[in-house]
């Protein structure tokens, strides 16, 4: 007999592809989808997910509409719908949809004979959705920091300094392009309340920890600041929905256009939230004790290192006009109201890797991580070279851009680093094979240099997750520069972790809409966090004498890019 037990989805949109997941009361993972952007829709034409076009980057929202309609198809598909008790989800953070008074009634009414794409064609005041990856707007930023009396007074206020990608920057940047488009908006979401809006029917609140993503939020007071929101428009408290949600509160129910197109319950629709702040959340729940909750590198399109925080650390008193070390984010946590996450995030992730193994290697490589690997897996590079590859403009450090590789030179060279030895810059590496473990050396080493500026307290343990962390040589140097060991999540099997790579933002979203209807810890059963990787001392050794050099040469390249035109060749 059919089984009729309750069943819970998460889902993530992701920069290039939504992922579903399905999980049973114990937390087991009945169904896994993903729907790859590119190769799905070819017809909107975007390249890993989203459009770029010089500094800018957009999404088409309705290609995320239709992204959200094929994945619950897929759960019916699967003979899953019926069952579904409860749904959350994550999106990419930052990225804003513009709601228009005709798209908040037309979600709410949505006809079940006509395509859903077709009957929301006017919904939106904008149809390319501005997203994480754009760069466009430092005119806007520099307006911002100037109304909130400066850079650390909007990191006070708001977490952050002034970023180009986040919210406010970008409402204001459409606001002042053009009032026709302004004139229109009835509705601003960001993309994780915009998913959990479409599934319910309704404009849902944004919650909390996403808003910290917008430079328009008091982090510590937990509500929308006007006077971040008046230096954009009078009316953008409104727009916004004026109250937040935290991520583990129903929004909603899910629409009766979805509910009877696939079969299923009008079930609560339980906040979405950032895929990051999603990503931490769902660890946590593998754990007891929160506290020992080490930091979460996420390695996916883009890279990003969470941290548990155990106050606010922008008190007034602590931060003065040296916006120097203000680079990282602060979040509030997306269900513990008084706890905050700290960020680093780098744009410069999975793609650059990418181009790394596709255009470094020769044609063997194309395409081929074990090619990549082979090539990687060679000891440490530091101290004798470096390499630093900003393929677009860099989060962190803010702005670098170009690919910039130096060797140690005999005498004389074109720097001089802490340690007294002089580099060169080189076009290529003498060796050929070097830009892999470059890359990921550089990466992580940017990691533990902002770690250490943003964060209080030793490093003691690191939990990888996102596409890339299934890498084990990656797993590796991530442990051998850090010096912690390193975890990932899995399924445990008889030969061990099975699954070593749990996509943690759509799980952990599956788990906040089980939690959501069975309260308290559930993740006894076959999901555990166990440790991958253990760090080599002498590596670490390594690492630990090249970093001052390390931190030198980036500043070096950072200050070099904003003067210089960058080189991008391999
Ligand atoms: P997102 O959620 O941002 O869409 P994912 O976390 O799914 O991204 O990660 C996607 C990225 O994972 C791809 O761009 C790819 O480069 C990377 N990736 C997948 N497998 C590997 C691997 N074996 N080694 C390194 N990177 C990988
Ligand atoms: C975080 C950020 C990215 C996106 C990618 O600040 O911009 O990690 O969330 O999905």
């Amino acid at each position: 007999m059919a089984s009729s037990a309750p069943l819970f989805l998460g889902l993530d949109l992701s920069t290039q592809q939504l992922k579903g997941i399905v999980i049973d009361a114990s937390g087991r993972i009945l169904l896994e989808t993903n729907i790859v952007f590119d190769a799905q829709f070819p017809e909107y034409r975007t390249t890993n997910g989203r459009h770029i076009n010089g500094s800018t980057a957009t999404a088409p929202v309705l290609m995320w509409v239709e992204a959200i309609d094929l994945v619950l198809s897929r759960v019916h598909s699967a003979g899953l719908a019926h069952r579904i008790r409860a749904i959350s989800g994550a999106a990419q953070q930052h990225g804003s949809v513009y709601w228009s008074h005709e798209g908040i009634e037309a979600i709410g009414k949505l006809d079940v004979q006509r395509p859903l794409c077709e009957q929301l064609v006017g919904a939106f005041a904008i149809l390319d959705s501005p997203v994480w990856e754009d760069s466009s707007t430092t005119e806007q930023c520099q307006r911002l920091e100037a109304w909130a009396g400066g850079s650390a007074e909007l990191a006070r206020i708001s977490g952050s300094a002034a970023f180009e990608r986040f919210t406010g920057a970008q409402i204001m940047k459409i606001k002042v392009r053009d009032s026709d488009i302004w004139n229109r908006v009835a509705r601003i979401s960001l993309v994780s309340s915009f998913a959990a809006s479409l599934l319910s029917g309704a404009v849902a609140p944004i919650d909390a920890s996403d808003a910290s993503g917008t430079n328009l939020y008091e982090i510590e007071a937990g509500q929308w600041s006007k006077l971040l929101c008046d230096a954009i428009d009078p009316g953008l408290l409104g727009l916004l929905g004026g109250r937040v949600t935290m991520a583990d509160q129903m929004v909603g129910t899910l629409s009766p256009h979805f509910a009877t197109k696939y079969g299923m319950a009008q079930c609560p629709v339980v906040s979405f939230t950032g895929d990051n702040p999603s990503a931490y959340a769902g660890f946590e729940s593998m754990f007891r004790d929160t506290d020992q909750l080490a930091s979460v590198i996420s390695l996916g399109t883009s890279d990003t290192m969470l941290s548990p925080l155990t106050r606010y650390p922008y008190a007034f008193e602590s931060l003065t006009t040296d916006t120097e070390h203000i680079d990282g984010h602060v979040l509030q946590h997306p269900t513990v109201p008084s706890r905050f996450i700290a960020m680093l995030c780098y744009k410069n992730g999975s793609l650059a890797r990418e181009w790394v193994r596709d255009n470094c290697l020769g044609i063997n490589s194309l395409g081929s991580w074990s090619e990549f690997n082979e090539a990687a897996a060679t000891g440490p590079l530091a101290p004798a070279a470096y390499g630093f590859y900003y393929l677009s403009k860099e989060i962190l450090p803010k702005n670098a851009i170009g690919i910039y590789r130096f060797e140690k030179a005999a005498s004389t060279g074109d720097v001089k680093c802490p340690s007294g030895a002089y580099f060169k810059r080189v076009q290529r590496f003498a060796a050929t094979c070097c830009d892999p473990r470059a890359i990921l050396e550089s990466q992580i080493m940017s990691m533990r240099l902002d770690y250490s500026r943003k964060s209080t307290k030793p490093l003691t343990a690191a939990i990888v997750t996102g596409g890339a962390s299934a890498n084990p040589v990656i797993r590796q140097i991530v442990a051998d520069v850090l010096g912690v060991p390193v975890f990932a999540a899995g399924l445990r099997g008889s030969e061990g972790l099975e699954v070593g790579n749990l996509a943690m933002p759509a799980y952990g979203a599956a788990v906040r809409a089980l939690r959501h209807m069975k309260p308290g810890r559930i993740l006894d059963g076959d999901y555990v966090l166990e440790q991958v990787c253990w760090p080599d001392g002498d590596m670490h050794g390594v690492y630990s004498d090249a970093f001052a050099d390390f931190e030198f040469l980036r500043q070096h390249v950072t200050t070099g890019s904003t003067r210089h035109s960058a080189s991008s060749s391999c």
